[in-house]
């Protein structure tokens, strides 16, 4: 099989990097290891800054989503257990932020690719890549019993934190930190709050979520080596509400969960994010922890920054923005990985934390609730950054 270009992994960033580059004429092929029924019913992230929105309509696949996503401004921080203020993104970033469910993107990306008769080679198993750094790398899988090989000009790797594509770059720089907690969240077919609600507790995090009118998504932070067998729908509930200001806890809806797991948290960043001709794009070269909704709108940033250098050197055989991936990409990476990294150790509670790491984590909440300042910085981060030009 021959292509221009060919992309490991179809999860968000392999989806769309591939629909923008056959919009622009270029020719693609997608090799994912899952099938599509299973990318379709992973639950993670909730929340897409303007900027991805923005993407995501001009690569035609907004219409869904500007019908049924929650476009939200404000966002509350509850602490000091009856406390909780808003902050406003519209009114300090003049942005807006929407809730649609990463599932519900991947759906309209994979109708559009459908459409558009992209091919994805789904359950492709022991991809691999070969000769990055030559002027005609290759992928090689194996997909219906049969040894595929894909002969293209740029190989990308969108294969997620445990894809193989960023061990096919020698001496790659690894940063990396993990944390001693994880988050156990919950779908539930319940009405949501009207506001996202993030709560620094001392039994630990909560955060209140939705993904539509009738779906609800909540996560409390939990150690470790806690199984979703620990947490019957019961006890969520109730360790929920404890960690919560108990008027916001009175307003919630309870139910059957429909869905209940548990997620690590880490940081993680790889540099560069090219290697001769494989480039690392979304997950695949860095992880974010979930606190500060990054991930999913981080692997878009990456495939706005790529999609324009591979149509610039396709089109123009300009390779400016293909040169500057790499550091372009991983200064807005590197904001993010910050501001997660900010915002996860404000609001939760560590296991060697004690009462004066407690109080200090509420006396910079009160100082963000009470300083425009600090709260135009906070809203400024969680919005995100525009693209670069
Ligand atoms: P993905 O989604 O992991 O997709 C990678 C794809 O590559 C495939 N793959 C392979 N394919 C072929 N061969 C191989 N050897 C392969 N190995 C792997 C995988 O099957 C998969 O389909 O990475 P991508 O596309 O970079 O997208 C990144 C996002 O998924 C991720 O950053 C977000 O979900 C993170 N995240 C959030 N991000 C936000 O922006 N806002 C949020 O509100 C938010 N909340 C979250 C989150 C992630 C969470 N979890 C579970 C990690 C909440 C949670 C709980
Ligand atoms: C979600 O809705 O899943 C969600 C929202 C905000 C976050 C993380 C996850 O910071």
């Amino acid at each position: 099989m021959q292509t221009q270009v060919a992309i490991v992994g179809a999860g968000p960033a392999g989806s769309l990097l591939a629909l923008l580059l056959h919009q622009a004429g270029i020719e693609v092929v997608v090799v994912e290891r899952q099938s599509r029924d299973y990318v379709l019913s992973r639950i993670r992230a909730g929340v897409l800054e303007n900027g991805t929105v923005e993407l995501l309509r001009s690569a035609g696949v907004g219409a869904r989503l500007d019908a049924e996503g929650h476009v939200h401004t404000e966002t509350g921080i509850a602490y000091r257990a009856e406390e909780i203020f808003y902050f406003d993104i519209g009114k300090y970033a003049g942005s807006q932020f929407v809730s649609y469910g990463q599932t519900e993107v991947q759906k309209d990306l994979y109708e559009a690719l459908d459409a558009a008769g992209v091919p994805i080679l789904f359950e492709a198993d022991d991809a691999a890549i070969h000769e990055p750094t030559g002027e005609h790398p290759y992928v090689t899988c194996v997909h219906g019993g049969e040894q595929v090989r894909i002969d293209a000009n740029q190989v990308v790797g969108c294969d997620g934190f445990h894809g193989p594509s960023k061990d096919a770059i020698p001496h790659l720089r690894r940063y990396e930190k993990t944390y001693p907690f994880g988050w156990l969240g919950i779908l539930s077919e319940t009405p949501p709050l009207e506001h996202l609600i993030y709560a620094n507790s001392e039994r630990g995090f909560a955060l209140c979520s939705q993904r539509n009118p009738m779906l609800s998504r909540y996560y409390v932070q939990c150690p470790l080596d806690d199984t979703v067998d620990d947490w019957s729908d019961d006890r969520f509930w109730s360790e929920l509400m404890a960690r919560l200001p108990q008027h916001v806890g009175d307003e919630i809806v309870t139910g059957p969960s429909i869905e209940k797991s548990i997620a690590p948290l880490r940081s993680f960043v790889a540099e560069p994010m090219r290697h001769g001709n494989l480039f690392l794009a979304g997950d695949a070269a860095h992880i974010v922890p979930p606190t500060g909704a990054k991930g999913l709108n981080l692997a878009v940033s990456d495939v706005f920054y790529l999609s324009r250098g591979l149509v610039r050197h396709y089109h123009d055989g300009d390779d400016h923005y293909l040169d500057t991936y790499s550091d372009m990409a991983l200064r807005r990476v590197w904001a993010s990985v910050r501001f997660s990294w900010w915002l996860t150790s404000l609001l939760h509670r560590f296991p060697d934390q004690t009462e004066i790491d407690q109080r200090l984590q509420e006396a910079e909440l009160a100082l963000i609730q009470t300083s425009d300042r600090a709260q135009a910085l906070l809203c400024e981060q969680y919005a995100g950054m525009p693209f670069e030009s």
